[in-house]
């Protein structure tokens, strides 16, 4: 059987890629997982300059998935540029930039600069960290979405993917993939972490995390139906030329497969990449071929989109 999957042209050996944010900070970790089973790699989002991020503990594993404030902790745009430049002229075309700027105006600069150099890979702009004090999700307010993208596409003309919040009501879904379609988007990669949940340790009485008074962005079992139902969501609103990346509650091949039947093109893994590391990458693909084998799939593109309804 074959894992190959595609965006916009760019081949992808399988589908598998880490989710933006999770062991890809340093040039270290990029090739850790550039050399890895996985068809692909995500940079940390980057911010115009280096971040810090939140205070610690920012992040803790929990029994099905993951909180965590980082605060969006990063080398820099620069860094990552200069990485994914580097990347490219090895003959890798499978690296994905992520940048996340603090203001509309910083994202336009990032875009700015990449449309200006030589960078020919997949751009994925994430308009969902949840955990920057004092700075709302952009993907939630509707306005300003469709006034940055007006922006964007003025100038932009590379491959563009969008990383969005999780929507829970469908006139969300409808509002979003109406603004989304009027632009040349290639992707959109759902969900980013279910931002400002609240995990406890009744022994202590205490939050489990520290910023933003333990408030922070869930991940892993706890984000997969939801993340199952933007995929599909989308799938359903957007033009078919835009493709669609699942992330979310992924750590199984069972679990890839069920986001492809959502519409995936290609998926990204989180916190359960957090916590096993590389590996993951082999282990899974391992269990999707077993899987598509078992009920007589070839190619993602058999059963891709193909979830029935009762
Ligand atoms: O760094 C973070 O706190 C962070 C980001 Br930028 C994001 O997009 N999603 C998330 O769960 N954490």
């Amino acid at each position: 059987v074959s894992m190959q999957a595609e965006i916009a042209g760019i081949s992808f050996d399988n589908l598998l890629l880490n989710a933006a944010g999770i062991r890809c900070s340093t040039v270290q970790d990029l090739n850790s997982i550039l050399t890895s089973e996985a068809g692909g790699v995500v940079t940390k989002s980057a911010t115009v300059e280096e971040r810090a991020g939140n205070e610690s503990p920012r992040m803790r594993a929990l029994p099905l998935g993951s909180i965590n404030s980082m605060g969006l902790p990063n080398h820099g745009f620069d860094y990552y540029m200069a990485y994914v430049l580097k990347a490219q002229s090895a003959g890798y075309n499978n690296v994905i930039l992520s940048v996340a700027g603090l203001s509309p105006a910083d994202d336009l600069l990032m875009l700015r600069e990449i449309q200006q150099s030589g960078f020919d890979g997949l751009v994925e702009l994430n308009l969902s960290c949840p955990n920057v004090k004092g700075k709302p999700q952009v993907g939630y307010d509707f306005a300003a979405v469709e006034q940055l993208l007006g922006e964007i596409f003025k100038f932009f003309d590379k491959r563009l993917g969008l990383k969005l919040p999780p929507y829970f009501d469908l006139t969300q879904f409808d509002e979003m993939a109406a603004i989304i379609n009027q632009y040349p988007v290639t992707y959109v990669n759902s969900i980013n972490s279910i931002g400002n949940g609240l995990v406890i340790d009744p022994v202590t009485e205490t939050a489990v995390i520290k910023p933003k008074g333990g408030f922070g962005g869930l991940g892993g079992e706890y984000a997969k139906p939801t993340a199952l139902a933007n995929v599909r969501g989308f799938r359903q609103r957007l033009k078919p030329e835009i493709q669609m990346i699942g992330t979310g509650g992924i750590k199984s091949g069972m679990d890839v497969f069920e986001h492809v039947l959502c519409g995936a093109d290609l998926v990204q893994i989180g916190t359960a990449f957090g916590s096993e590391g590389t590996p993951i990458f082999d282990r899974i693909s391992q269990e999707l071929q077993d899987i598509m084998i078992e009920k007589g799939y070839r190619r993602l593109a058999d059963f891709r989109g193909k979830l029935k309804t009762l």
